[in-house]
């Protein structure tokens, strides 16, 4: 056998163009590069074509079409996703994911890049992804931004939302992280915090009847005082005047 002659590999397809019919006639590397489709190599009365990396030479013999590295494990490496392209194929990995080498995939720490970073508070992060969440005292809505608490309300490092206060209390602002921020409303007594409901005190059994010189009636959250038919309450809303006359 005379060693292989390489020839100058070309990209022409001969696929569609007639070619003499072997045996009887004598193909050279010289002539259309022996028809074949990328190496041609001179050997005695033939040619013997070859192809470059990524093809396979076809039942022809002359052809080289594309081996789709995709559909065997053998030849593709590929984490996630194989793409095949002609002469090699690239692998892709899934959003979340990139690659050190072209073929394996690995999660992207989101948190330590303050361009894919979008929490506003803390960041965490996950196989493929991450997750946001909020300090106590604040909440979100769209799983980024972190908005207060308002008014009234409450949120602990383990409510998933905030929370109202009890009935009869109130907070001194927004943005609060206990219950132990929920005290009772004017004329309430209680204790969110320790449990104990804020109910509403009587102020007329203080002992000096809320001040009133006759009648004091309880309400939620306060007391007044009332006077008997005939009698009329002074302006410091505690004391009865006199008999007023009464005209039928
Ligand atoms: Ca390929
Ligand atoms: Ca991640």
């Amino acid at each position: 056998r005379l060693p292989s002659v390489a020839v100058t590999p070309g990209d022409e397809d001969f696929r569609n163009t007639p070619r003499p019919i072997s045996p009887t006639s004598r193909l050279s590397c010289q002539e259309h590069n022996g028809y074949c489709s990328h190496y041609c190599h001179q050997e005695p009365g033939d040619v013997r074509c070859s192809c470059r990396s990524g093809y396979r030479l076809s039942r022809d013999t002359r052809t080289c079409t594309d081996v789709d590295e995709c559909q065997d494990e053998k030849l593709s490496k590929c984490d996630h996703l194989c793409r095949n392209t002609a002469g090699s194929y690239n692998c892709l990995c899934r959003q979340g994911y990139t690659s050190p080498d072209g073929f394996r995939c690995e999660d992207v720490d989101e948190c330590l890049d303050d361009r894919l970073n979008k929490c506003d508070h803390t960041c965490r992060n996950t196989e493929g992804g991450y997750i946001c969440s909020c300090r106590e005292g604040f909440v979100s809505s769209d799983g980024f931004r972190c908005e207060g608490c308002r008014v009234n309300s409450y949120r602990t490092a383990t409510d998933v939302s905030c929370k109202e206060c009890p009935a009869n209390s109130h907070t001194d602002g927004g943005e609060k992280t206990s219950i132990n921020d929920c005290i009772c409303n004017p004329g309430f007594t209680g204790n969110p915090g320790r449990g104990i409901p804020c109910t509403d005190i009587d102020e007329c059994a203080d002992g000096e009847n809320f001040g009133c010189s006759h009648t004091c009636i309880n309400n939620p959250g306060s007391a007044h005082c009332a006077c008997p038919l005939g009698y009329q309450l002074k302006e410091d809303g505690k004391t009865c005047i006199g008999e007023v006359t009464l005209f039928i």
